[in-house]
């Protein structure tokens, strides 16, 4: 763009914008940690509250002008609380990984040690070692214990677990324990851990960034009826809302996380996301049961077709999956960066999966052995149990008949016809992708 002038650029930022809409609309979108908002969702965002300062708490901000932000922002808590049946809700992180830093402050100092899921099994990287960046040992100084990983069950390993935590050294003994993680088939086992943490007086926080849809829904696990003291998440996967944080807990955290939230994390929150955060929490009161249940069958039948169709999906002892999520294993075909790369050319967009044994296999974030699809976007698009087969030929034609992708793209454009509006959502005079034009 360089020799162009400022209007040029100007106006081709803007086509760029719409062509990426356009994509979306003929594409088959299927990354796990993605959705798509409903337009109310989209139209609270387009709202004044983007260009407002709300530091503080409401009732205690540090400007003017905060009386509606503050009784939007009030009720968000109210609607976050139930939704999720907590004693306490911050809705003012501003992504799922400054909700985990928040809890990191709150509960934790520099130095302390924290078990979570290693990042080479599926693991968040906001929960990673300082050497691989992680947002824990980089920006918190948090040493990190892994939770041994049981690769036929594809879950924490409860008993190896209990027994690495009483066998660790003194000095060793976490302070934090953090659930979830992006690679994430089956609830974690935090009832059956949950005591032995206690014991040792462990913090208990649950990261269900990539599971809140399906636990608003009630359709996957109640961490904080199980064990949990907190649960930090992000608000755009399962959970169809705006790009954001979220922190629930009981009461007796809640002053902590206040304080730790702000002033600790952020000067102003997103106030226009807070309060598409409120729009969200009452679509998922409303519409989440089913919604959640769709995904779940979703899911089912695309991980099954796929087997069937001879992939080496992931998790098979326990029913493939019990989320939005499939893992297939593309090594006898390819590898993880390839398979992504054919089938973004026919429009099915996926990314690329570190599975179980790569590491040791040598392969690595680049080129890993698997692949990670997720159902909530084409599930909020309307689709079912026949597009999921449809869906996993067409995988199959790419990746294991090798057919040339953009042969297959008209049909793919074709099969995305009837799915362009937003379901499980009060509203919908807007498409799903449609670019909407203010200026
Ligand atoms: N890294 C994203 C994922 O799990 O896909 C979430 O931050």
């Amino acid at each position: 763009m360089c020799n162009f002038s400022h209007k040029q650029k100007y106006d081709m930022i803007f086509s760029l914008l719409e062509n990426h809409n356009d994509l979306f609309a003929n594409s088959i979108p299927l990354i796990a940690s993605e959705n798509v908002t409903s337009p109310a969702v989209r139209e609270v965002m387009l709202s004044d509250f983007a260009n407002r300062y709300a530091e503080g708490w409401p009732g205690e901000r540090v400007y003017a002008g905060c009386k509606y932000i503050d009784e939007v922002e009030l009720e968000c808590m109210e609607l976050a609380k139930k939704l999720y049946g907590a004693e306490f809700a911050d809705v003012r992180a501003i992504s799922g990984v400054v909700a985990n830093l928040v809890i990191y402050s709150a509960f934790t100092s520099p130095g302390d040690i924290m078990m979570c899921m290693p990042i080479s099994v599926g693991g968040h990287i906001s929960h990673g070692k300082k050497e691989y960046h992680g947002t824990a040992g980089l920006v918190h100084g948090l040493g990190i214990e892994s939770f041994p990983f049981d690769k036929d069950n594809m879950n924490i390993d409860i008993d190896k677990t209990i027994n690495k935590i009483k066998k660790l050294e003194n000095n060793k003994i976490p302070k934090l324990a953090m659930f979830g993680g992006s690679l994430f088939l089956f609830p974690h086992p935090v009832k059956e851990i949950s005591d032995i943490l206690k014991e040792y007086n462990i913090h208990i926080n649950y990261d269900a960034a990539h599971v809140a849809g399906l636990i608003a829904g009630k359709q996957f696990q109640d961490p904080l009826k199980e064990g949990a003291d907190t649960m930090t998440m992000s608000t755009h996967k399962t959970l169809f809302g705006p790009q954001g944080g979220l922190v629930l807990s009981h009461n007796k955290y809640g002053e902590n996380i206040k304080k730790a939230t702000f002033p600790g994390m952020t000067s102003n929150h997103h106030i226009h996301h807070m309060a598409a955060k409120a729009i969200t929490f009452i679509e998922a009161l409303e519409f989440g049961q089913s919604y959640a249940k769709d995904i779940i069958n979703n899911a089912k039948t695309l991980a099954e077709t796929l087997n069937e169709l001879g992939f080496n999906v992931l998790g098979e002892k326990n029913g493939f999956t019990k989320s939005h999520q499939i893992v297939i294993d593309v090594t006898k075909y390819s590898d993880g960066g390839k398979a992504e790369v054919e089938l973004e050319r026919s429009n099915i967009i996926v990314n690329r999966q570190l599975i179980p044994g790569d590491i040791k296999a040598g392969r690595n974030y680049f080129n890993p052995g698997g692949i990670r699809l997720g159902v909530s976007e084409i599930t909020r698009l309307g689709m079912k149990k026949s597009e999921m087969k449809q869906i996993a030929e067409f995988i199959k034609s790419v990746i294991i008949n090798k057919k040339e992708p953009t042969k297959i793209l008209n049909k793919i454009k074709l099969f995305r016809n009837n799915f362009q509006t937003v379901r499980y959502c009060f509203d919908n005079k807007t498409k799903a992708y449609e670019y909407v034009k203010v200026k």
